[in-house]
């Protein structure tokens, strides 16, 4: 087993004290911080998504496992910000106004990153004023709205009529999700993608920048 396949798998099993014994030897032998990131980190926690999806995991096992990824990117953190890696695309993302839940939104932003995205994460009870803002001033072309409540789904659609009255819509694409989200929403609100779990919103994400 290599060094990557150690990572990878120890991310899968959460296993923290691990990955940051394997991350300090590494970067001591002078290894390449990206290449433990993505062969390593990234790589195990593509695993648990793709499992995640399949129902073979569930949410606490990838709470464990994101936890020990985060670990991971801390201890290569000093490293990476030496050498900065290319970003694939921008997403702004965030929980819509009125609606506190975190946790789908927090494993969109940990795969969307796995993927090489980089993401603005506004955190919870986002309006739609601020994400139209936020994707305009930062060059985003991708804003990304979850919600877990039936009633805070329309902030999703003030986002798309907002686009729509600065001539953006289009421009900027609007993915949704959460667990009352549906396709049938997205296309009722003329959101442009709906994507029902983590993994897939960000495969979806990257393919917009591809
Ligand atoms: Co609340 N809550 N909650 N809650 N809560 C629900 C959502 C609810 C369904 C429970 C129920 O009644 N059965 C219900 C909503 C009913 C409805 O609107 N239809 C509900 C309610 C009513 C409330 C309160 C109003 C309760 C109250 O105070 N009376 C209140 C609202 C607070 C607020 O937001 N203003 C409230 C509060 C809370 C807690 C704070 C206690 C806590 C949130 C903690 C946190 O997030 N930090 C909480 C929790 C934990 C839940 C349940 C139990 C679990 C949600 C969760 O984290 N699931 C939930 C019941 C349930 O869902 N079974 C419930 C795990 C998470 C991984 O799944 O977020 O769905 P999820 O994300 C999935 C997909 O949806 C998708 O990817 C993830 C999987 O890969 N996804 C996206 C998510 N965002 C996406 C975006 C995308 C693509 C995919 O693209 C952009």
């Amino acid at each position: 087993m290599s060094v990557y396949d150690d990572l990878s798998l120890y991310v899968q099993q959460g296993r923290v004290n691990n990955i940051k014994e394997i991350i300090a030897a590494e970067l001591e032998k002078g290894s390449n911080p990206k290449d433990l990131l993505q062969n390593g980190l990234l790589a195990g926690m593509s695993v648990v998504g793709d499992k995640f999806k399949n129902n073979q995991v569930f949410v606490p096992e990838v709470l464990i496992a994101a936890r020990a990824m985060q670990a991971g990117i801390d201890a290569l953190a000093v490293a990476l910000a030496s050498e900065k890696m290319e970003s694939k695309g921008k997403i702004v993302l965030g929980t819509v106004k009125g609606d506190l839940h975190d946790i789908g939104k927090n494993l969109v932003k940990i795969m969307m990153e796995s993927k090489g995205l980089e993401v603005i994460d506004l955190g919870v009870d986002v309006s739609a004023e601020k994400f139209v803002e936020t994707a305009i001033s930062n060059d985003a072309q991708v804003i990304a709205c979850s919600a877990l409540l039936t009633t805070t789904m329309s902030v999703m659609k003030q986002v798309v009529e907002l686009l729509e009255e600065k001539g953006l819509h289009g421009q900027i694409k609007v993915m949704v999700g959460g667990a009352p989200v549906t396709e049938d929403f997205k296309c009722k609100i003329g959101a442009d993608y709906y994507t029902a779990d983590a993994s897939s919103a960000s495969d979806v994400a990257l393919s917009i920048y591809q």
